[in-house]
């Protein structure tokens, strides 16, 4: 009976690490024609390519992670179509384990700050809120706002400069939308200590406005992509979903889950697809959350910012649709001052454009909603650089140029709205 059960343990055990990335490979590959962008396109339907990044102009990198079944029929598919290819990464397994392994640095706790030198939990983040609340409580405002589907509450923080005035102008930041884009929540948490406990350097940017901010939208996703390395590439929420022939799957994509335009473009109906819109829009609980934010301070809000990983964009909308917004113009400028400040301060060189025509058509987003249903003027989805041989993995010893570099940009931004509205 013991041995049974030993046998039976280390099965489960089997299976649970057979989950991990051991083996699979990440490819950088061009395609330069459309007849090799169409073959890319017609792999990222399959669920066993996870294409990291597949912008729909050609002669730009896409990025995907292929598991180890899957090597042959790749490299032959690249072959017969004549594209060339470059393996960024030969065995992904082991380079999350290193990165796990750098991660698990305890938090200096002897500061109340949480600091760059490590990616932070959801937990140890929303903390923070608390503390800063504490210590500011003329100028820092911390309010629960919602549960996420595992019952992780998810909270905003308002920064104000204490002189009371109601019905000020709102800024609103949100990061963590997709699980895995760690460098997110970091940029995030960077902003918010900027604005607080570097006040004095950063005061023009809340003597008209409030910042309203949520660190981690998708905190069930965050914290799965940190429990385990087999977990590292999760993207979407963790709503439990019937896929085909009954499969058990989990999550929709939050950032194709709002109900504008909701699953008419560059969103997959399967619930195991990476990019799943949910069954209907607004069915997970955390977009509920943003949207109910959005709708709360819609008269005031003027530029609403969503940080994601990777690519170096400052994207605007539409992301539903190739044509532009009448007003291109206005949120062209304020992507531009965010892409001039970060190319002066380190020489790092985003891409500036709509959604759709610098990336790829992918309905159902934040950034449409905020502008599109919510009006709100400004609206920039920022995807930061990425880093390491994956991509989502800038190393530890890099989240502080990273995000002191992001600062720099969104605080530009953030001076060009005011100037404007
Ligand atoms: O696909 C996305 O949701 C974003 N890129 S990411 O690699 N972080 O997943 C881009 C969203 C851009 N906005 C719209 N398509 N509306
Ligand atoms: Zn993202």
């Amino acid at each position: 009976m013991m041995i049974r059960s030993g046998i039976v343990f280390l099965l489960c055990l089997a299976s649970v690490l057979g989950k991990g990335y051991e083996n699979f490979k990440i490819y950088d590959v061009i395609a330069t024609n459309q007849k090799q962008g169409n073959v890319l396109f017609e792999l990222s339907k399959q669920d066993d390519y996870d294409f990291f990044i597949l912008p729909r102009i050609l002669n730009q990198t896409s990025r995907v992670m292929v598991p180890p079944q899957k090597q042959r029929e790749f490299l032959r598919i690249l072959g017969k179509n004549r594209m060339d290819y470059n393996l960024l990464n030969a065995n992904v397994g082991k380079t999350i384990e290193a990165e796990f392994a750098a991660n698990r640095k305890p938090r200096t706790w002897n500061s109340r700050k949480l600091g760059t030198e490590r990616y932070h939990s959801h937990d140890d983040i929303n903390n923070y809120l608390d503390v800063l609340a504490e210590e500011y409580p003329s100028r820092v405002f911390v309010k629960k706002v919602g549960k996420t589907y595992e019952n992780r509450t998810m909270k905003t923080i308002t920064i104000t400069n204490g002189d009371g005035k109601a019905n000020k102008k709102i800024i609103f930041v949100d990061g963590g939308m997709h699980a895995r884009e760690w460098i997110s929540p970091a940029a995030v948490v960077y902003v918010i200590e900027q604005l607080v406990e570097n006040y004095e350097e950063n005061k023009e940017l809340l003597a008209d406005y409030n910042w309203v901010i949520m660190p981690v939208v998708n905190a069930d996703g965050y914290e799965y992509t940190q429990q385990s390395t087999s977990n590292r590439f999760w993207r979407k929420t963790r709503t439990p979903y019937k896929g085909s022939l009954n499969r058990n799957c989990h999550g929709a994509d939050p950032n194709r889950n709002f109900d504008f335009h909701w699953m008419e473009e560059g969103a997959s109906s399967s619930p195991c697809s990476e990019t799943y819109a949910g069954p209907s829009g607004f069915s997970e609980p955390e977009t509920r959350v943003v949207r109910d934010v959005l709708t709360s301070i819609q008269d005031r809000c003027k530029f609403y910012l969503t940080i994601h990983s990777y690519g170096q964009y400052l994207l605007y909308p539409w992301g539903w649709s190739s044509d532009l917004p009448e007003t291109w113009k206005d949120l062209d400028e304020v992507a531009m001052a965010g892409y001039n400040a970060i190319l002066k301060e380190t020489g790092t060189i985003y891409t500036v454009g709509s959604s759709t025509n610098v990336l790829y058509v992918a309905a159902g987003a934040s950034d449409d909603y905020a502008f599109g249903v919510n009006n709100i003027p400004i609206s920039i989805t920022m995807e930061l650089p990425g880093g390491g041989t994956m991509g989502f993995d800038p190393p530890v010893s890099s989240i502080d140029g990273f995000v002191k570099e992001t600062w720099v940009g969104i605080k530009a931004m953030g001076l060009k709205v005011i100037e404007k509205y």
